[in-house]
């Protein structure tokens, strides 16, 4: 990876060099860790398509998928800090250096997708906006991502007692240690990566994911109980660094926020299609779904981890309230 970097920063060089004229062109160089034909990914792309077209080619994107350019925690880092452009990242994973986004990694924050939509185009989105922009990132779209669920190898999940005893593999965030260990489950935070084999050698029983990634990374082959927990409804985005943003000019930063614009409500339609779709594949491939009869047990289950949460950051009340008192 130091190498690409080493490579690229003497490319610029070289560049700068040569080209006196201005507005030579700028290649971006995007982060995405999903396959290809992923509702993000094919976004990421027709934002990339939109941008070059635009600006007359003075912008492109080349957007690296299928995580190549290394793990989500440190592409964000490598965002925030400008030596990558965009990243197509989960919320979920940011909360240790931006902690407003942390607010919609709380479990059941949002009631529903729809109300997800209605907030994040909204005042909650512009908030948490504001702290990712003063920590380095501008968010130029949110992504749905659906709900997560509880999947393992070793028995449904109707009730918060059946998660007790299972090792769950989470995101790298306190936030969904606390949410599993409030389970007397075993939360083992590792990488999206490591997943399928730490299923599969017994590392860990199961995770937790919506249908796409479940079904894209091939985890409903080691873990074929998928229980509708619906937990957590963590929005996604499309993430460009301040630094690359500060070099456009005001044409362009409209043309890159219409762009994004675009990109999401793409995203957004084709996840509602793929969701289905990657239902009907594990389901064919022998996972075994349940619906939750009620989810209050679950919900009551996650009190500590509000009390922690707001313990720690006691300037984010009035954002969780905010999304908690909506409609
Ligand atoms: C997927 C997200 C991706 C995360 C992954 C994970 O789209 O950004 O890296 O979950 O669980 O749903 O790590």
């Amino acid at each position: 990876m130091k190498h690409t970097f080493t490579m690229r920063g003497a490319l610029v060089g070289a560049c700068m060099a040569v080209a006196a004229a201005p507005a030579a062109a700028e290649e971006l160089r995007g982060w995405n860790i999903h396959v290809e034909d992923y509702p993000l990914s094919i976004a990421m792309e027709s934002f990339a398509e939109e941008i070059a077209e635009k600006t007359n080619g003075e912008y492109t994107l080349q957007v690296f998928h299928n995580g190549v350019l290394g793990s989500q925690p440190d592409a964000i880092e490598q965002v925030r800090l400008g030596v990558l452009d965009i990243g197509g990242f989960t919320l979920g994973q940011m909360g240790t250096s931006i902690p407003e986004t942390n607010v919609v990694s709380l479990p059941f924050i949002f009631s529903s997708i729809p109300q997800m939509y209605e907030l994040m185009d909204g005042e909650v989105g512009e908030a948490i906006g504001e702290g990712m922009k003063a920590r380095g990132i501008v968010p130029l779209g949110w992504y749905d991502a659906g709900a997560r669920s509880f999947y393992n190898s070793v028995r449904p999940i109707n009730t918060p007692a059946d998660v007790e005893g299972l090792k769950i593999r989470v995101m790298n965030n306190n936030l969904f240690v606390d949410m599993v260990e409030s389970m007397d489950g075993n939360a083992t935070p590792m990488a999206f990566a490591e997943v399928y084999q730490s299923i599969q050698t017994g590392v860990v029983d199961g995770a937790e994911n919506n249908p796409p990634s479940y079904e894209s990374t091939s985890h409903f082959e080691v873990a074929n109980y998928y229980s509708l927990t619906e937990h957590l409804i963590i929005p996604e985005c499309l993430c460009m660094s301040v630094a690359a943003w500060d070099k456009l000019t005001p044409e362009q930063q409209d043309i890159f926020k219409e762009a994004g614009r675009n990109s999401a409500n793409l995203q957004r339609e084709l996840w509602q299609a793929r969701e289905a779709a990657s239902m009907e594949v594990v389901q064919a491939g022998g996972t075994v779904v349940n619906t939750i009869a009620d989810k209050g047990p679950f919900q009551a289950a996650m009190t500590p981890v509000y009390e922690g949460f707001l313990a720690e950051n006691p300037e984010l009340t009035d954002l969780v309230n905010m999304i908690r008192n909506a409609e």
